[in-house]
């Protein structure tokens, strides 16, 4: 098939490197570049296709690099622009590509776009931020109210007073990560020239930062009360009027005109999926990351989860699988730097941790679309045991800590138990290559602590073990490659309430697959409605067989995936 057919990625898995908690090469206890190309080939050894590279760019780092002083340099703490170069041509030597990081959402309030802005309302960047005058008669005078009630996503109000411009900006996350005006069309001007350059350096995609977030409903207006006592702002700045438009634009100014294929994944938290198949079918981009299935367990809020419901995971993946299947494209994730780790938050982190690892890998791989991998996932890691908030680094995690227990007086314990079940610093902690302090690491004090539990789970114990996490991943990743029914087999979930078992049929050309998953710590029948064929093995995450894989009772967390020639 030509690749204007079958573009790459269509039947690739990406790894996502977290580069502040990759490899640290001149022990200052930070990952870097040189880190990363050191350790290319446990990437290519997993078989993945490319790298997403989380942002590398100048930044202060209020919110580890997602917060953009400087599109167009690294950041000093990882490397040089020649440390990138030297990391794309030895990823290039084995066949691995390099997808960017694209934060345009917002920039850093160190960025040279708003320092200039911020200065006065005659700058050459006056319009390229969102100002807006105070609420209500204090135009032109004092601080008075904000413009709106919003909260913004790392708490306290989305608006920072500037006396300067006598004037508020808005700031849909920290008070220092501004959001830029993409009405301004110097602004989209100025992203497209950046996205040209970095192409130009032998990128191949971009991963964009919540890219559904850069066109607001104009009026801004006041959002519902939550119990923080602020407004919610999400009708109003995810999905908005001009969003198709500006990604539209995007193409034909970045890409649509560029000879090789690149890869485009928009960050689209609160997307529906009918909007989801429109923007990745006919529309922009190739696929989105969608949120639907990781906000199943939110409580309350974020830090409040709750019980996963199996049926609900179930019904909502493969609501997704269907509506994408004729148009319109999947990205495949249960990890990434912003979610606890998969394997303590919906696997079992005791004694069954790696076959539950393995479970649910299985269950993600063997779906229609393009997986994920998120550093360490490959291993099973788990989640950190954080004794206290002086443990946790993140900007959402502190800044929820200051806004529940200093502020409103709630206790703290309560807190800390939210944190340590949602925080996205427990995918954060270093990766753990191997036995040796700080898990081989860094040689000098990591910026994050190393979750104790490097000692038994760590690359150098999996990579030549046979029934390792690592080994089964890269099994799955060389299916993908090897059986064309794994990238283009119709998808069926079969036993939709069965509270247990995740079972699914794939069909394609002359066969039929099955997945058969355990998703508890208890043995489960295998559902009725499983067809019966002269089922025969292709993968199984456990050691001995039983005799009838279609019909055996499943053991805690036992993964089958089977295959018949005949109609079923
Ligand atoms: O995340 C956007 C996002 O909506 C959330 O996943 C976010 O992590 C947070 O949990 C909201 O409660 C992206 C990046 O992936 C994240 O790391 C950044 O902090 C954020 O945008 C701002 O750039
Ligand atoms: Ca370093």
């Amino acid at each position: 098939m030509s690749e204007a057919v079958q573009p790459w990625w269509r039947t690739a898995v990406i790894y996502q490197v977290y580069p502040r908690s990759f490899a640290d090469s001149n022990g200052d206890g930070i990952g870097d570049l040189p880190g990363i190309t050191a350790h290319l080939d446990h990437v290519a050894m997993l078989g993945a296709d490319a790298i997403w590279l989380s942002p590398i760019y100048v930044s202060p780092f209020d919110d580890n690099g997602y917060d953009i002083a400087d599109y167009e340099d690294i950041a000093p703490t990882f490397g040089t622009m020649g440390d990138f170069e030297a990391l794309v041509a030895a990823a290039g030597e084995r066949g691995i590509r390099i997808v960017m990081d694209l934060v345009v959402n917002h920039t850093s309030d160190e960025h040279a776009w708003f320092t200039e802005s911020a200065s006065s309302r005659e700058s050459a960047t006056s319009d390229w931020y969102i100002w807006r005058d105070p609420r209500d008669g204090h135009v032109g005078g004092d601080a008075g109210a904000e413009p709106n009630n919003w909260e913004a996503a790392f708490y306290g109000p989305a608006w920072t007073w500037v006396p300067a411009r006598k004037q508020y900006y808005l700031h849909t996350f920290a008070r220092k990560q501004p959001d830029l005006n993409w009405e301004n069309p110097d602004v989209r001007a100025a992203v497209y020239a950046m996205m040209n350059g970095w192409l130009d350096r032998g990128v191949e995609g971009f991963r964009m930062d919540v890219i559904n977030m850069i066109s607001k409903v104009p009026g801004l207006p006041d959002g519902e009360l939550k119990a923080s006592g602020l407004g919610d702002f999400t009708p109003y700045v995810f999905n908005g009027p001009r969003l198709v438009e500006y990604l539209t634009e995007m193409r034909e100014r970045v890409w649509a005109h560029r000879d090789n294929t690149i890869l485009t994944v928009g960050e689209t938290p609160n997307i529906p999926e009918t909007f989801a198949r429109q923007l990745t079918g006919p529309g922009p981009l190739d696929m989105v990351f969608q949120f639907e299935h990781v906000d199943l367990d939110r409580g309350v809020d974020k830090m409040h989860p709750k019980e996963l419901s199996l049926p609900a995971l179930k019904e909502s993946l493969s609501r997704w699988q269907t509506e994408l299947a004729d148009e319109g494209w999947n990205s495949l994730y249960f990890e990434n730097h912003d979610q606890p780790r998969s394997v303590s938050r919906w696997g079992s982190d005791g004694v069954h941790r790696a076959a539950s690892a393995k479970a649910l890998l299985t269950v993600l791989h063997l779906m229609r679309g393009t997986p994920y991998v998120y550093e360490g996932q490959e291993l099973g890691m788990t989640n950190m045991p954080f004794a206290s908030i002086d443990d946790l680094r993140d900007i959402e995690s502190t800044r929820y800590y200051a806004d529940t227990v200093t502020r409103r007086g709630v206790d703290p314990e309560l807190v800390m138990n939210g944190i340590r079940r949602s925080s996205r610093d427990n995918a954060r902690t270093p990766m753990q290559w191997s036995g040796a302090q700080n898990a081989g690491f860094t040689t000098g004090e990591p910026w994050i602590a190393v979750n104790p539990n490097y000692a038994t789970i760590n690359a150098a114990s999996q990579v030549d073990d046979p029934s390792s996490v690592f080994s089964y991943t890269r099994e799955l990743i060389r299916l993908r490659h090897e059986e064309p029914i794994v990238v283009d087999g119709r998808y069926a979930l079969i036993a939709p309430d069965d509270p247990q078992v995740f079972a699914y049929l794939r069909r394609g050309a002359g066969q039929t697959w099955l997945v058969l998953v355990n998703m508890s710590d208890a043995v489960a029948d295998v559902p009725a409605d499983v067809p019966s064929a002269d089922w025969t093995w292709v993968l199984h995450n456990l050691e001995a067989r039983p005799e009838r894989p279609a019909a055996a009772p499943l053991v805690p967390w036992e993964a089958r995936v089977l295959r018949t020639r005949a109609a079923v």
